[in-house]
């Protein structure tokens, strides 16, 4: 995600709803009383329950609730239940005076539930033991959206002139290939930052649950499945991109383009952006020299590539090991083995941290951690060739990063502590002596921690700050609760990731899901700030959305206009806000990165 500034003379502001007038009125997520005009608010995970969740629900309305609250099976089968309502005092958000909590019984079973007050029903809560597997595979669907290169969403191809590399060992403008990849989000700029991050973590989900994942489509996208699992012919669409950037042994490429990108809404094949050399041509290719660049007013801080490295390495080791266990691809395999070695020497070589580059603004990602990633990095090279230098690496490097991060902070720059969490520590877990391992679990402990004592700020238990892409933090907190359960066994902390994992589904005070078109028929993001939205009349289901901010800092964003009246006007609050509309990039621009790292704990939360 890239802040940019709007510009509405470059929209079709009139052409931009697209109203699923069924799914309104079906799943309408507040009712009104005619009777004594009583509003009465549900939040809830749309998705649904697991038997053996906490099952939390928030309930609002303008005046006491006095009535039974009655939980009713649909079809029988189960006594109705009374439900207590836990009055909250304390961290309300929103206008609502009187605002509960319930905690569903332990005792349901796999149904559907409807809620009742007064003898009126309010909302029917699903309880299910698949309650994730349906939409796993809109995410995928989502990722071959972002595509670079052919896209088989647009069915169209784009950006063929990527491109022609600054700051490397050749002279300005030399032209490789280095087309490929994925767009970052609604704009079109590519990052090596997110990339390799976002093959990692999609490798991991096919780890954890690669038996569980589709195959519906070609290694291009085309409706024809190849025999492989999706998720890897996504992962490989990431790992070539990667291998393409590392054309000889000492370089490495890590963005092509900049926020000259940024001049409204366009069909990536029509792209009219120019850098240097006409619209729709050539794009500047950032060679990663560890120095500060930037081709105009604004410089970026660096002090070396090592983040980039040792992400990458994380990611080529990873596919290697998968293409070679699974026998997939031998060569492919031994590719990415010679270039995980290669570029994770480069991060050693050049410690430190390379951040994104902007052109016209000074607006970028200021990745500053590297050490995290070399671990990852180190402790994937370990699993895959067996050297034991790379496991003491690792660990070496797990002591240098340690606890940091932005769980460890109350506020961060952008991105400044990518890739929000840190993986490296997971990784090593597997292969490191008892000591380390204590000292591993201890740093993703504090950690969490630090979160569940934000947590209890507010009534709905969010525990991460609302910073630029709230929901990045919460998926990568939710997914590092899971990691140190399967680390430890110790599940002390699994009720407050519960309730960040409702937040993403409904659980908040909009109640609204933070997926695009997910779940089919819910109140879920639709003005979203992307092109297909705007220029088609068509929202592309499975992507995460920024996500809610802290209302001051969205006070301070300029050239943020709304296009349509807030349809949560009556759910605002004065700590943090969201708007489903095109106009509110801070909140509702669904993002590449953001989206690949919820693949994983989709997979995870199965
Ligand atoms: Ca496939
Ligand atoms: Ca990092
Ligand atoms: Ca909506
Ligand atoms: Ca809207």
């Amino acid at each position: 995600m890239v802040i940019y500034y709007f510009r509405p003379r470059d929209l079709e502001i009139h052409m931009i709803k697209e109203f699923n007038i069924i799914s309104k009125i079906t799943f309408c997520l507040w009712i009104s009383f005619s009777a004594g005009a009583q509003d009465i608010i549900l939040r809830y995970n749309q998705l649904g329950y697991q038997p053996a969740d906490v099952k939390s629900l928030f309930l609002m309305a303008n005046q006491a609730i006095t009535e039974p609250i009655k939980l009713i099976r649909k079809g029988g089968g189960q006594a109705p239940m009374l439900l207590k309502a836990e009055p909250v005092s304390d961290g309300k958000w929103g206008k609502y005076p009187s605002q509960y909590l319930i905690q569903l019984p332990n005792t349901m079973e796999i149904g559907t539930y409807e809620l009742h007050v007064n003898d009126r029903s309010i909302k029917s809560i699903v309880i299910g033991q698949d309650i994730y597997g349906p939409d796993q595979e809109k995410l995928m669907s989502f990722m071959r959206q972002q595509r670079c290169g052919y896209n088989p969403y647009y069915d169209d191809v784009c950006h063929q002139g990527d491109g022609r590399i600054f700051y490397g060992p050749v002279a300005d403008s030399t032209y490789y290939d280095f087309s490929g990849g994925w767009h970052d989000a609604g704009d079109q700029l590519k990052y090596l930052i997110t990339g390799s991050n976002a093959s990692a973590r999609m490798l991991m989900a096919y780890e954890f649950a690669g038996d569980r994942f589709a195959d519906l489509t070609d290694a291009l996208g085309h409706d024809l499945p190849n025999g492989i699992p999706d998720i890897l012919d996504e992962a490989k669409w990431g790992l070539d991109w990667i291998l393409k950037l590392h054309p000889k042994k000492d370089w490495l490429i890590h963005q092509i383009a900049d926020d000259r990108d940024h001049r409204g809404f366009k069909i990536p094949s029509q792209d009219n952006a120019e850098y240097g050399w006409g619209p729709n041509s050539y794009r500047t290719a950032y060679f990663a020299d560890g120095k500060p660049q930037g081709l105009s007013k604004w410089k970026s801080e660096a002090t070396g590539i090592a983040n980039l490295a040792g992400r990458c390495a994380a990611a080529l080791a990873k596919g290697s090991v998968i293409w070679s266990k699974n026998n997939l691809d031998q060569a492919f395999a031994e590719q990415c083995k010679q270039a995980a070695i290669e570029i994770y020497q480069m991060g050693k070589n050049q410690e430190g941290y390379q951040q994104g580059n902007s052109y016209g603004a000074p607006y970028r990602y200021n990745e500053d951690s590297w050490a995290d990633d070399m671990e990852w990095g180190a402790a994937e090279l370990f699993k895959l060739t067996g050297e034991p230098q790379y496991l003491q690496e690792a660990i070496n490097y797990a002591r240098i990063i340690r606890e940091d991060g932005w769980m460890a902070r109350d506020t961060m720059n952008h991105y400044q502590k990518y890739p929000f969490m840190n993986m490296g520590h997971f990784s090593l877990f597997e292969i490191a002596p008892e000591s380390v391992k204590k000292e591993l679990t201890a740093w993703y402990r504090m950690n969490i921690e630090t979160v569940v004592k934000r947590s209890k700020t507010n009534a709905y238990g969010a525990g991460v700050p609302f910073l630029w892409c709230s929901n990045n933090l919460i998926v990568n907190f939710i997914t590092q609760v899971i990691l140190y359960e399967k680390m430890t066994g110790d599940r002390q902390y699994h009720e407050v990731m519960v309730h960040h994992r409702d937040w993403l589904f409904g659980r908040n005070p909009w109640g609204t899901t933070m997926f695009t078109g997910i779940p089919q028929n819910g109140e879920y993001p639709e003005d979203v700030h992307l092109p297909p939205t705007v220029l088609l009349k068509s929202t592309p289901a499975g992507g995460l959305i920024d996500g809610p901010i802290y209302v001051s800092t969205y006070r301070n964003l300029l050239g943020l206009v709304l296009h349509d009246d807030d349809e949560f006007a009556a759910y605002q609050n004065d700590i943090v806000i969201y708007h489903d509309d095109i106009g509110d990039y801070s909140t509702n621009e669904p993002t590449m990165d953001g989206t690949a790292d919820a693949i994983l704990m989709w997979a995870l939360l199965q």
